[in-house]
């Protein structure tokens, strides 16, 4: 069970020139939200124009007056981002698991799951995908058929009816999150709220006090936040926002067979080694489609996603 939500300090923290440890919480601008190791919480400034510390980030800070300073970011494992032709955001860093919530209503797009899971994949992150709302019988079937390349690939996808049967989803989402840090994305409506409020019941309240510490006193849309889900903070859950538009600028074009794990299991059975199993002859894709008749094949939706993100990719390549 999660704790009450822990008061946001306030001049607490004692003043003094040592370097301490911190987690980054929560962020807004660049000001961040940073938990000691004892579970006080308070706002820290980055030092000078030093890099952006992110929701995940270890720091070392110090205390100045009744605020910090972030000294130092240590180094991250890895970091979840996206990246479109101007900019990048950054959701989370130091991540176990992805967590990708789509629901049988509303109807989810392909595209963006596959660019979340590319993303995922490119910096070494494990992305889980659950299918929400599975009371929602005929829709949750046609998403259930949906998804079946990605029931397919190593990671299947968890189904879940996250209001009709919250205790049973608990204990099945606990068997796979405990003891990690699990970022949770989806696009609006799927249940990523319903997800966190049933994991950690205080997060709403939370999320208020941190917003409006980090807005000097105006209430505004939360940025991404971390909750802790057990007492003894061992399981981490972060909520963010910015689902769609999913820029995967970061990635080369010739990177990409190798994020999708239907299409790599392929890609080493071509006849050139810089195949890019678009139209070469003996491209092991292209001869495991699903459209050549190949039994188990590669779905024909997913090699298509495949050539769109393959020539986007390439596009942007001009510098
Ligand atoms: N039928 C059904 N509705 C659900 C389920 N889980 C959440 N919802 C509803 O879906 C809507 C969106 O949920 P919310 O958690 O706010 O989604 P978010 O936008 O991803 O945060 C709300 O009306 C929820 O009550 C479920 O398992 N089944
Ligand atoms: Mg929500
Ligand atoms: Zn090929």
């Amino acid at each position: 069970m999660a704790k009450p939500p822990r008061a946001i300090a306030k001049g607490s923290i004692a003043t003094g020139a040592a370097q301490r440890d911190g987690l980054v919480i929560a962020s807004h601008g660049r000001h961040c939200l940073v938990e000691t190791p004892e579970g006080e919480r308070l706002i820290c400034h980055p030092r000078g124009k030093k890099s952006q510390a992110v929701v995940g980030d270890r720091v070392k800070w110090q205390a100045s007056e009744d605020e910090g300073t972030i000294e130092k970011i240590e180094p991250r494992r890895n970091l979840f981002y996206r990246q479109d032709e101007i900019r990048t955001k950054s959701f989370a860093a130091n991540l176990d698991h992805v967590l990708i919530l789509i629901a049988a209503e509303p109807e989810f797009s392909e595209h963006q799951l596959a660019r979340a899971l590319i993303a995922a994949e490119a910096a070494g992150i494990t992305p889980i995908i659950a299918l929400n709302k599975s009371d929602l019988a005929g829709p949750f079937e046609r998403a259930w058929a949906r998804l079946a390349p990605y029931r397919r690939m190593h990671h299947g996808v968890l189904p879940l009816s996250l209001k009709a049967s919250g205790d049973v989803d608990r204990a099945s989402l606990m068997k796979l999150l405990a003891g990690k840090s699990t970022l949770v994305l989806g696009p609006s409506g799927a249940g990523k709220s319903t997800l966190i409020n049933l994991l950690v019941p205080s997060a709403s309240a939370l999320t208020n006090e941190i917003s409006y510490a980090l807005n000097s006193g105006k209430h505004t849309t939360t940025s991404t936040t971390w909750y802790w889900v057990d007492a003894e903070r061992t399981t981490g859950l972060i909520d963010s926002p910015g689902f769609q538009e999913f820029g995967l600028h970061h990635i080369a074009p010739m990177q990409l067979a190798s994020l999708m794990p239907d299409i790599a299991a392929h890609a080493n059975e071509c006849k050139f080694y810089n195949c890019t199993h678009l139209h070469e002859p003996g491209c092991g894709v292209i001869s495991n489609l699903e459209s050549t008749g190949s039994e188990d094949g590669i779905n024909s939706t997913r090699y298509r996603i495949y050539g769109e993100l393959f020539s986007e990719l390439s596009q942007k390549r001009y510098t």
